[in-house]
């Protein structure tokens, strides 16, 4: 077949080192960028195919996110926007993994099985983050898409391309497949949304963004006039000088639990920061006594919830809401949340994808990792049906600023910012909702990271041996502790998280933990702050 000849051919241009065998993790393949030429040439590819199976728009991102700047990866994005299955997942990695030679083997095995009709057309968009090496390896996944129809859509956040891949397999339903329709959907909605807010002063008016050097700070820029009236944003960290993710962005944020470098910040000013493709979003500020302040993903995910509760009630709908949360979600948060707002609270592994699918199960699903990376995700519903019309606007304005197909660090802002504008709502005000207990995130480097295995969402050990009882007779020895394991689907560490009553039990959890990860997972390495 003719396919095949071409595909033997560009292959050739792209081939994969002997021996290197890459997993497609929590968000894709993930690497230093000199190892991913061949994963992007036969990710092009899979899409390609993925695109023929489902008969519509495949998404390619060339991101590796929060990981350094020398590092990217790739990831396929799902005809509604979402993330790829399970099942695609694991012939990404069989297809990344096959020793050249093997190619065309594992790739006809793949159509056979799925039963891929060759003859149907296909339709890839690819996007790509700041990074210079996305510039060699977007065009990679374009040789792999063999220019079936393929449409590059060059810098774009990887939520944008989530987005536009939805909107093109709606036939326009959900927006207009581009950037430009991605802004007027989302800021028309914002300054609808921002009418209902009485008496803003300037002053509440102001947000300092934290671009991590990356692609948000591009696109906030290409988004400025459309909220302009409404929404004054300073941008620190726009990538004219600083290196992607080097001490700034939201992930240095949140772990670190200090302000990046290269920000002003005033005493009680309102800033966040983005991750390097716009996925994540923090909130933060620090107080008159210069005491740094972190409103986290859990922090974001107890706001909007509130706020869509009441709105729901306003709207005399009888919609059913949960909360989804990983196991590094803060012990006050799900509290809070089940105590006190008592509204419905799940727990599922690490990664958007599994968060989404939870969320899914109910009419509305408010989903965020601790790492500020989430969206809500809302049923076919009908806020017009209310006879309530006021409320009823609001409502679907609301649905309207979010990007419900993936973690969006603009919408969220956007969302957040509407809801605060709304409720009158300072930062210390929403930071004082409850307090997080606290934590600490670390990372051992270990041999193997697959000698751990988990469950129950992520919050037990099962393997290696020793490990859980180790850790649990560890958790008794401080005051509200608790503490987990596991191997990193976007790095070749093992994660570990502890909380606890103080800073410094949290600590000691924390390291002592990582002593026991170290001794008994084959570590090679421990480092101090994740
Ligand atoms: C990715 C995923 C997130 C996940 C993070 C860390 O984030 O999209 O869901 O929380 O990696 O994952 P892990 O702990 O497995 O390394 P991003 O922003 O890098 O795409």
């Amino acid at each position: 077949m003719a396919q095949f000849q071409e595909v033997s051919k560009l292959s050739s241009q792209h081939p994969k080192p002997p021996g290197l065998v890459l997993q497609y993790g929590t968000a894709g393949f993930r690497s230093n960028a000199k190892h991913l030429d061949h994963a992007m040439f036969r990710t092009g590819l899979l899409a390609t195919l993925r695109s023929k199976k489902t008969k519509a728009t495949i998404g390619v991102m060339v991101t590796a996110s929060h990981n350094p700047e020398e590092d990217n990866g790739v990831k396929l994005i799902d005809p509604m926007g979402n993330m790829v299955t399970a099942e695609w997942e694991g012939y990404a990695t069989q297809l990344v993994n096959a020793e050249q030679d093997d190619l065309l083997i594992v790739l006809k095995d793949i159509i056979e099985k799925e039963t891929v009709n060759m003859s149907q057309e296909a339709n890839v968009f690819v996007g790509k983050d700041t990074r210079s090496s996305s510039v060699s390896l977007s065009q990679a996944v374009l040789d792999g898409v063999l220019a079936l129809s393929g449409h590059n859509y060059g810098l774009v956040t990887t939520p944008q391309l989530h987005y536009m891949v939805c909107c093109q397999n709606t036939q326009g339903k959900y927006g207009e497949p581009t950037v430009e329709g991605y802004y007027r959907k989302l800021c028309q909605a914002f300054i609808q949304l921002i009418k209902n807010a009485s008496n803003c002063t300037d002053d509440q008016k102001h947000l300092s963004v934290d671009g991590a050097n990356g692609i948000g700070a591009l696109k906030l820029h290409e988004m400025e006039s459309h909220v302009k009236s409404e929404l004054q944003i300073s941008v620190f960290n726009d990538g004219s000088k600083g290196k992607l993710n080097y001490e700034c962005g939201a992930d240095f944020v949140k772990m670190q639990q200090k302000p990046p470098t290269g920000m002003e910040m005033s005493p009680g000013e309102r800033c966040c920061s983005y991750d390097g493709d716009a996925d994540r979003i923090v909130y933060y500020y620090t107080d008159s006594e210069g005491q740094f302040h972190l409103l986290d993903g859990d922090k974001i995910a107890t706001l909007i919830s509130t706020f869509l509760k009441e709105l729901l009630t306003q709207v005399g709908l009888d919609l059913k809401i949960a909360v989804v949360q990983t196991a590094y979600a803060n012990g006050s948060s799900t509290r809070y949340l089940e105590d006190t707002m008592k509204v419905i609270v799940r727990c599922t592994k690490t990664g958007v994808k599994h968060l989404h699918h939870a969320a899914q199960e109910f009419d509305i699903g408010v989903y965020f990792e601790a790492n500020g990376h989430g969206t809500v995700s809302i049923s076919e519903t009908d806020p017009h049906s209310s006879k309530r019309k006021r409320a009823a606007q609001l409502l679907q304005n609301t649905i309207n600023v979010i990007n419900q197909t993936v973690g969006d660090a603009i919408s969220d802002m956007l969302l957040i910012e509407a809801i605060l504008a709304i409720k009158g709502m300072t930062v210390q005000q929403w930071d004082a909702i409850y307090t997080d207990l606290p934590n600490r995130q670390l990372k051992v480097k270990v041999a193997d990271r697959r000698v751990i295995d988990t469950t129950d969402a992520e919050r037990r050990a099962v393997s290696p041996a020793g490990l859980q009882e180790a850790i649990d007779s560890l958790v008794k020895k401080y005051k509200l502790a608790r503490s987990f394991v596991r191997p990193s689907g976007t790095e070749d560490v093992v994660r570990v998280y502890a909380e606890a009553e103080t800073q410094e039990s949290a600590d000691a959890l924390a390291h002592e933990v990582s002593l026991a990860v170290y001794r008994l997972a084959g570590g090679i390495q421990t480092t101090h702050v994740s």
